[in-house]
């Protein structure tokens, strides 16, 4: 029977695997999937999956507009301990160089996939000449698998014509795992931990945001790939501009709220990543550095990253790297703004200008078109600014500038939840050779791979903390490996039967909280957005960002905090918390729109709790405690790690202890 808004139906199901997300991760997943079930056939266990997406695969999670470029390819030029390295370096020493080591070694192959599926990849030819995705096939190029060379950005990144990127990541997953076996528009809100073990996952709950519909599934394993946080701190862009930000809107922190709530240990939460990019349209700036071999200037013309070097000495352990992290990069632009020599600017003129000097005509025209579709591929905003305000970028210089903050673990930022490593890591000899010791410390690896520290909860992409520069191609590959392991977790748990701590009418009635804190109160005014027994879920959103912007180094403060802000911060999130129970819902969107801020408050609330735990400043750039205003490689060159009582709703925050297993020093010339 079809529910009402006020009384939704209640469908129950019960499946073996449940994947919660339709992005890169949950793409590789149900992609991986396939041949292991097979396997358990063959051995007479038949396991269900089931994939649910709050939005459509087709066009959703961060890679939904398209991308122009494929940032983690390791290529014949590198290997994975390079890539660990790497990592490493970006994220300031702490990171977990078994999981970088091991998507390193996994991560080529969903790129040859992606390939074969039809993705257009630019080609090096043998003369030199590089060929876009379209042409290379007429040219003489080659697959990738068979040898062919891509075009290098930079030294991981490839360039593709990636417009429909995800669409086609997409279709290789349905067609892989059933389109019978994909559920498109659930919500999910919460996980269920287990009546007899709480320390393992029984099932979830999500709504239809279509149908008057709650969706109880019952499970023995789950992928919680459900994307980072995003518009937990206030935009740069308002009025006209809201919301548009650079990572995707849609991903509202479910993976780390929900797991958090179910138990899960997260990790290095304080880090977050504010990427640098064109000014308002949020355009990326990777291609224009790296492909086009642009400069950044302060309004004087002064190349910064030259003229600040020395700034870099401050920061243990690789400021003085070959490349410094992508929040050094940051801090030396931020302290060209702070005194006064901003704007800061693409010095695109002088890019394209140099480039242009060894080409024909026609070259130099393919090369503006190049530039043009970098934006129109992935962040076609970006192109709408430039055509609004007549920016031609071999003319007109174009304004960069720090976004506020957003918490991920995929990109170049790692935050997350910490995970069990690979149990072969370091064992045959070659490996050895690389740097990899025989065993992991310990700690970091109880079984099976990907899984969380509640039993049956696996996560991959954006989910997995202490990695981070996996990017669409390693989020993949992360939800392949988690794939296997989970195939793996459900074979050895056969008799283990789901039973729910919490009841199916209590958990129902809470989800529609919400729709009946609307429906009770809206005629008690005459104006429905005005009400003193409920709040908007957009009025609450807009509280939610201004205390995180002004309390927890959003850019009112230029990224600043310290102890005392952050003391602030707390009980001011406190009172949102318990004022969020007073959030309305008008219809299925806006009940959308209140659970997504319920979980952006949880994984608020564990960034302000680990910024509070990490006494030093460990990313300049990204955030500065001014209290702490140094990097303290004695004391904190550790995993700052946490664990959520949802009963208590405390957080307890220890130190985890870090170690490099891959050599470092060579990461300096
Ligand atoms: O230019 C629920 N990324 C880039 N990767 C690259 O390889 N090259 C680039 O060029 C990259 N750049 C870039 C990138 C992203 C964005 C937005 C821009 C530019 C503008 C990063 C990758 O896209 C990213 O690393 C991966 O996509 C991460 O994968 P994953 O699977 O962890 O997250 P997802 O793809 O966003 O998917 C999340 C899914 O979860 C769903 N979802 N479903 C049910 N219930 C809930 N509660 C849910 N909440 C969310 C979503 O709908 C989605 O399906 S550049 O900057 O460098
Ligand atoms: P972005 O467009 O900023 O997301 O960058 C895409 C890729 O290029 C990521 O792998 C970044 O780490 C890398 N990148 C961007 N800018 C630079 C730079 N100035 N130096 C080195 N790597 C960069």
């Amino acid at each position: 029977m079809a529910g009402t808004f006020g009384n939704p139906e209640v469908v129950e199901e019960s499946v073996d695997i449940l994947l919660i997300g339709g992005g890169m991760a949950a793409c590789g997943a149900a992609y991986e999937l396939g041949p292991w079930l097979e396997a358990a056939k063959a051995k007479g266990v038949d396991i269900s999956v089931k994939l649910v997406d709050k939005a459509a695969m087709d066009r959703s999670g961060a890679v939904a507009q398209g991308l122009s470029a494929i940032n983690t390819y390791i290529g014949e030029e590198q290997d994975p301990a390079d890539y660990a390295r790497m990592v490493s370096n970006d994220l300031m020493g702490i990171t977990r160089d078994d999981l970088a080591y091991d998507l390193g070694r996994h991560v080529d192959d969903s790129v040859h996939l992606f390939e074969e599926w039809g993705l257009p990849i630019w080609k090096t030819l043998d003369d030199g000449n590089r060929v876009d995705g379209a042409s290379w096939a007429s040219k003489g190029g080659k697959l990738l698998k068979d040898g062919g060379k891509p075009v290098r950005s930079g030294k991981w990144q490839i360039m593709i014509n990636g417009e429909s990127y995800k669409w086609i990541v997409a279709e290789a997953a349905k067609k892989a795992l059933g389109v019978e076996n994909i559920q498109e528009r659930v919500f999910i809100v919460k996980l269920i931990n287990d009546k007899n073990d709480s320390n393992r996952i029984a099932g979830a709950v999500g709504f239809s945001t279509r149908e008057n519909t709650v969706y109880v599934y019952k499970f023995k394993a789950c992928l919680l790939v459900a994307g980072g946080c995003v518009n937990l701190f206030r935009p740069r862009s308002v009025g006209e501009g809201t919301g548009r930000a650079w990572y995707p809107v849609w991903n509202a922190g479910s993976t780390y709220a929900m797991a958090a709530e179910a138990g899960a240990e997260l990790t290095m939460m304080e880090n977050r990543f504010v990427p640098a990019r064109f000014k308002d349209g949020y355009g990326p700036v990777g291609a224009w550095f790296l492909l086009f071999k642009a400069k950044a200037t302060n309004a004087f013309g002064e190349i910064y990253m030259e003229t600040n070097k020395e700034l870099l000495d401050d920061y243990p352990p690789y400021g003085q790297a070959a490349v410094p992290a992508s929040c050094l990069r940051n801090h030396l632009m931020m302290r060209e703004m702070r005194e006064g020599r901003g704007p800061i600017y693409m010095d695109t003129v002088a890019a394209l200008g140099k480039l242009a000097e060894t080409m024909t005509p026609k070259e130099i025209k393919h090369l503006e078109a190049e530039a043009w579709e970098d934006f129109l591929d992935m962040c076609i905003g970006q192109a709408g600014v430039w055509a609004g305000e007549n920016i031609e970028p071999e003319v007109t210089n174009s304004e960069l500038m720090p976004t506020e903050p957003y918490l991920l673990g995929s990109h170049s930022g790692c935050c997350g939840i910490w995970v069990s490593g690979p149990d072969d890591v370091g064992a045959p000899t070659e490996e050895a050779q690389s740097g990899i010791p025989e065993h992991l410390p310990s700690g970091w690896h109880w079984g099976y791979r990907a899984m969380t520290t509640v039993n049956g909860l696996f996560t991959a992409g954006d989910g997995v903390g202490a990695s981070g520069h996996k990017f669409s191609s390693g989020s993949h590959a992360e939800g392949r490996l988690a794939a296997k392991a989970m195939v793996k977790y459900v074979m050895d748990n056969q008799d283990y039967t789901p039973e729910f701590a919490e009841s199916i009418d209590d958990i129902v009635a809470d989800i529609y909280k919400p729709v009946k804190n609307y429906l009770e109160h809206k005629d008690y005014t005459t104006a429905i957005d005005v009400n003193p027994n409920y709040i908007t879920p957009k009025m609450l959103q807009f509280r939610l960002q201004k205390i995180m912007d002004e309390y927890c180094a959003g850019v009112a403060t230029m990224y600043q905090t310290n102890v005392h802000m952050l003391d602030v911060c707390e009980h001011k999130l406190g009172m949102l918390k318990e004022d969020a129970e007073k959030m309305r819902a008008k219809d299925l969107h806006e009940l959308l729109r209140a659970w997504e801020n319920y979980h952006r408050i949880i994984t608020a609330e564990a960034h302000m709790k680990h910024i509070q735990f990490r006494e030093e400043s460990r990313y300049p750039g990204f955030y500065y405690r001014m209290d702490k205003n140094f990097v303290d490689e004695e004391n904190w060159k550790v995993f700052g790690n946490s664990i959520y009582n949802k009963e208590t709703k405390e957080w307890t925050n220890f130190k985890r202890q870090h170690v490099d297993l891959v050599d470092k020093s060579k990461l300096f010339k």
